[in-house]
């Protein structure tokens, strides 16, 4: 059983050692664990800290790509190292990875296929309440809307199963936590949470170097889980909203048709009949967008599907085949 530990890094020379250093060399029912930092076009001496550290590869992006970017870079330089089980943890040193044993667990007990760290954020004195409601703002919109387990959906401290880390294709946004807790629903793959904890960052001021302002990231994250859904429930979101908008529009259609039976005539209701008109013909518009991402959302299965047995050819067969029908099992399918 492999596992690697990735670290995505953007100018981290100040942390990302202590951050390599603290990753225990040896875990139980793990033979051998290595560690991967993908440099996202750093311009100080990230790659050489990491490789003094001991990472095991450095995979340097030629420009600031951002976080989904070298994530998705991660996970699939991990799949070629041959790992069972993947780790992401940040360069800040803000996760403990003395509890990477806790956040493997569940995939060593074959109980679930991509694990998160809870950091119970209400419990943090070091986090501003502004980014406290925005991440549970964030959370409770995954869980209403997209069936998500996780009551902490921004932490960046996870474990994958190598199933889970060969469905992910994370490719909107500026980050990946939210997307890939979509799309590991939407693959019928099983999601825990464990507790953890979650430290001031070590880096100089303890600025978060990936939000700049909670407003921006608050908007970013939502506009990254509309997107998600739009791509996987197309007619959910696009016909929803446009059935909602028909609804408006007929209701409001309601004072000048009651006015046209009662009187014989729509005078006077000139504003209504347009408001309605126009609120109907929106709302088809949607739904009829909705009907055309739905054919889109089907093509992305099939590319999805297409992907994913190109990468199985890429790893050794028989074990991920062993996971997979563990996954089949486990959901019915
Ligand atoms: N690839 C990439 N990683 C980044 C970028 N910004 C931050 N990171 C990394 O993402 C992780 C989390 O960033 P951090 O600033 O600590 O965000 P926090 O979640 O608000 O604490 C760290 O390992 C950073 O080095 C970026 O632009 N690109
Ligand atoms: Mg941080």
């Amino acid at each position: 059983m492999k596992l690697v530990v990735m670290i995505p890094a953007f100018n981290e020379e100040a942390t990302l050692g202590r951050a390599i250093q603290e990753i225990p060399s040896h875990f139980a029912d793990i033979d051998c664990t290595e560690i991967i930092v993908v440099d996202d076009g750093s311009t100080d001496r990230t790659v050489d800290v990491a490789l003094a550290a001991g990472a095991a590869e450095v995979i340097s992006l030629k420009r600031n790509s951002g976080l989904t970017v070298a994530f998705r870079t991660g996970l699939t330089a991990a799949l070629r190292r041959g790992a069972d089980i993947i780790v992401n943890t940040d360069a800040d040193c803000q996760y403990v990875s003395a509890e990477i044993p806790q956040l493997i667990q569940p995939i060593l007990s074959g109980e679930a296929d991509l694990v998160s760290g809870d950091r119970q954020i209400h419990k943090l004195n070091h986090m501003p309440a502004s980014k406290k409601y925005g991440n549970t703002a964030g959370s409770w919109l995954l869980r209403t809307v997209a069936g998500s387990p996780v009551v902490d959906a921004s932490s960046g401290f996870r474990a994958f199963s190598r199933e889970c880390a060969l469905r992910l294709n994370p490719t909107i946004g500026h980050t990946y936590t939210h997307q890939t807790i979509i799309q590991a629903i939407h693959s019928g793959l099983v999601i825990r949470e464990v507790p953890i904890t979650f430290r001031v960052s070590a880096r100089e001021g303890g600025h978060s170097r990936l939000i700049s302002g909670v407003g921006t990231h608050i908007a970013k994250s939502l506009l990254t889980i509309v997107r998600t859904l739009t791509l996987y429930k197309p007619l959910s979101v696009l016909g929803g909203g446009g059935l909602a908008l028909l609804l408006l529009g007929a209701i409001i259609g309601l004072i000048p048709l009651t006015s046209y039976i009662s009187q014989g005539n729509t005078a006077g209701h000139l504003q209504s009949l347009l408001v309605s008109t126009g609120l109907a013909l929106m709302g088809l518009q949607l739904i009829v967008f909705g009907l055309l991402a739905d054919l889109v959302s089907a093509t992305r299965r099939l590319n999805e599907e297409t992907l994913y047995q190109l990468r199985l050819q890429a790893v050794p067969r028989n074990e991920v085949q062993i996971e997979a029908s563990a996954r089949t099992a486990r959901s019915g399918r």
